[in-house]
């Protein structure tokens, strides 16, 4: 199957990749473009070659399904060599997005013309990697070495124009891109003069070897364990060290070895999970989606605030709706106020601030959402507040109208049936800061039309946000497994483990912030409401509040945080407070060691995940670990709680939960019957995913 179309005209062959969805470089495409080169050269007819794009994209990069396997020849960077040493000039006519591997081509061609819309970048460090086929060496030969470096690391790609600036790209097409791309390949050609990459050294200055350097020990300050990191400072120096060919054999040793990195392979399991969470069981393309064009927000409260944030930045226009007017003033002013200080921050212009800002109106009064294609519901966590919220939504939206709640725990089949349309409700669980946080569960109740669901995956990606469907139940997938980690955390306090001792343990196993920080951050006194509600206890955490103590926003919780203290402080009266408690409760106290912490606290939470499988409230394992990487800080690098509990081996988890679960006299810790099945078969979640 040809993977490339070749078309000789005028002295010019332009060779288009045509490798749908997104032109990767997958074997057959190294193998036709390495044979296209090379019969180019034997062509009276070529004087020079173009290299383009079919559709939108011009190249997204290497096949990355192919990483961890076994090389299929030729490899990228001999298809490389023969571009660059072409006795033919070789232009990249980059139409569209240039990734990886792609902007590699495009590099190691002797120009590279963009359309204006183009965007270009090598975010290799995003899988766990380096640039592999040159992009360490030539990318700093044509423009400084530190810019160079902070594009690698950062992975983000840049719009044409920047490129331009930057000095990678030669031309951005003022009209048609391959016009201008043939007019510049045949002055190369007729000048009889171009400039392989390879040989450039103009940017090898002192002074930019300064600079490199002073960027290079920014990011290891920053990023001190990242060997991605640590090996792209390493090729990057290469460029002021070695000859152009030992600097690329450097750099292909280095990413060869990260291929193989566990770290690696967590991150591209991560890439494959993610797209494959957008296809939920039941929906597909022929689905019909219904037209959002128009949203309002129930609620102006951080989050109602953050989710309508999310539409604005999309382009959507949506209307906060409050019931008190200086409800909604306050609201809308913290909106303003956040594009403000993205503003000041540099990270959004000011036009676009003000774009933003226009499309959000206020209203008081429910009466507002008549003329809205969604209505997402967030007000206070109650079921009977959002029973009522929906009954008058479904006297005021217009028919057809999605509505949705933003609800983290409740029942969404229940509030559906306050409305005499269940069809168009739907669960849409934004996590706080919802205009920041990627993570978007999409909850679907029994009745819930398809089209509703299709359109809420779609709306998801436009909001930019990774959006997972799963099923009905209390906490859904994050929430009911986050339950399980604070009810270990709790017995592990009792036991005798010490507050900084769990954070500790948690922040070295990757989370950003351990399971008690995080909860004075987030205000102790949440959760001691709604277990007061639920007629629950959590002695340790309720004992705190008791005594007035909320976290962060009262100076004291599980630590206490002097003035202008950064971080919270260890207090001897919480951890003799716990002591007390724990001699009352009959609770005998120990050490715990890191190990033990992290398995006390995350296998109960592996168990749940296999509860949540089997009544198939998510649809696969990986759906779960979407959710933990995107919405719970969990590790990417670890790619998830199921992909994790796979490595460690379901029968050590499975051994360690019916040993705890013995010691403590607790159901809820012994094996689910699924966790059982498959450690009893030596089988991993990614295997009986997979039919096993
Ligand atoms: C690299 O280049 C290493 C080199 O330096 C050295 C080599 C020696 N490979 O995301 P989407 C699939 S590392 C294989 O939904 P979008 C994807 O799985 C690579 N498959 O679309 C999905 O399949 P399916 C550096 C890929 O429009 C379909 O394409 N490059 C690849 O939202 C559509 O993808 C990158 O890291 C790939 N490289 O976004 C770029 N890319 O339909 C990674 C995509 O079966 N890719 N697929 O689920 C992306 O960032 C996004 O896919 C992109 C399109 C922005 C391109």
């Amino acid at each position: 199957m040809p993977k490339i179309h070749s078309d000789v005209a005028g002295g010019v062959a332009v060779l288009r990749i045509s490798n749908p969805p997104v032109n990767a470089l997958g074997q057959a495409v190294r193998e036709q473009l390495l044979d296209l080169i090379t019969r180019a050269q034997d062509d009276a007819a070529v004087e020079a070659i173009i290299i383009t794009g079919e559709g939108k994209v011009f190249i997204a990069g290497a096949d990355i399904s192919e990483f961890g396997k076994p090389p299929l020849p030729p490899a990228l960077p001999e298809v490389l060599d023969a571009i660059e040493n072409s006795a033919k000039p070789v232009v990249a006519a980059i139409n569209g997005l240039a990734l990886g591997g792609g902007l590699e081509v495009a590099l190691a061609g002797h120009a590279r013309v963009a359309s204006a819309s183009a965007r270009l970048g090598l975010p290799e460090v995003k899988l766990g990697l380096i640039p592999g086929a040159g992009g360490t060496q030539r990318l700093p030969r044509l423009i400084a070495p530190a810019a160079a470096f902070a594009l690698m690391l950062d992975g983000e790609p840049v719009e044409a124009a920047r490129a331009l600036e930057l000095g990678f790209v030669d031309v951005v097409a003022p009209g048609d891109l391959l016009e201008t791309a043939r007019d510049k390949a045949l002055a190369l050609a007729r000048a009889g003069a171009w400039r392989r990459t390879g040989d450039a050294s103009a940017t090898l200055t002192e002074q930019a070897r300064e600079d490199f350097e002073e960027r290079a020990r920014e990011a290891l300050r920053r990023q001190p364990d990242a060997p991605n990191v640590a090996a792209l400072m390493e090729a990057v120096r290469g460029v002021f060290e070695l000859p152009f060919a030992e600097g690329l054999a450097l750099e292909r040793s280095r990413f060869r070895t990260l291929v193989d990195d566990p770290r690696a392979q967590a991150l591209r399991y991560s890439f494959f999970a993610e797209r494959k969470a957008g296809q939920v069981p039941g929906i597909g393309r022929e689905t019909p989606r219904r037209e959002i064009a128009r949203a309002a927000v129930i609620g102006a409260g951080t989050m109602g605030g953050g989710i309508a944030m999310c539409f604005a930045n999309a382009g959507i226009p949506v209307t906060v709706v409050e019931v008190a007017e200086d409800a909604l003033r306050r609201g809308i002013g913290r909106v303003a106020a956040l594009y403000e200080s993205s503003v000041g921050r540099g990270s959004l212009s000011r036009e676009e601030a003000d774009r933003r800002t226009a499309l959000i109106d206020g209203a008081v009064g429910y009466d507002a959402v008549a003329d809205a294609d969604i209505v997402v519901e967030a007000a206070f966590e109650d079921m009977g507040v959002k029973q009522e919220i929906f009954a008058s939504l479904d006297r005021i939206a217009k028919p057809g109208a999605i509505l949705a709640t933003n609800t983290s725990y409740l029942d969404v089949n229940a509030i559906a049936a306050a409305t005499q349309r269940p069809q168009d409700v739907i669960g849409l669980h934004f996590f706080s800061p919802a205009n920041v946080m990627r993570l978007l569960e999409i909850v679907r109740p029994e009745a819930t039309a398809a089209d509703v669901v299709a359109t809420c995956g779609d709306l998801g990606r436009k909001l930019g946000k990774v959006a997972v469907t799963v099923g009905v139940c209390f906490g859904f997938v994050g929430n009911r497994m986050l339950a399980r980690r604070t009810a270990a955390t709790e017995r592990l306090l009792l036991a005798g483990a010490l507050p900084h001792e769990i954070d500790d343990a948690i922040t070295g196993f990757g989370f950003r912030m351990g399971p008690l920080a995080m909860g004075d951050l987030a205000g102790l006194d949440i959760g001691w409401r709604t277990r007061k509600a639920q007629g629950t206890r959590a002695p340790v955490a309720d004992t705190l509040c008791e005594l007035g103590r909320f976290g962060q926003k009262s100076g004291r919780g599980f630590y206490r945080y002097p003035e202008n203290a950064r971080k919270g402080e260890r207090d001897p009266e919480v951890e003799a407070l716990i002591a007390e408690i724990a001699q009352r409760e009959g609770v005998e106290r120990r050490s715990f060691s890191t190990e033990e912490i992290v398995a006390r606290l995350l296998y109960p939470m592996v168990n749940e995940g296999a509860r949540i499988l089997a009544e198939k409230i998510a649809a696969r394992p990986g759906d779960i670990d979407v959710i933990w990487v995107n919405g719970y800080n969990w590790p990417a690098w670890r790619g998830g709680p199921m992909y994790w509990a796979d490595a460690v081996g379901l029968g050590v988890i499975a051994g360690q939960l019916t040993a705890f679960a013995d010691r403590e006299g607790d159901e809820t810790l012994r094996p689910a019957p699924l966790l059982a099945e498959l450690a009893e078969a030596g089988l991993t979640f990614r295997q009986w995913a997979e039919g096993a």
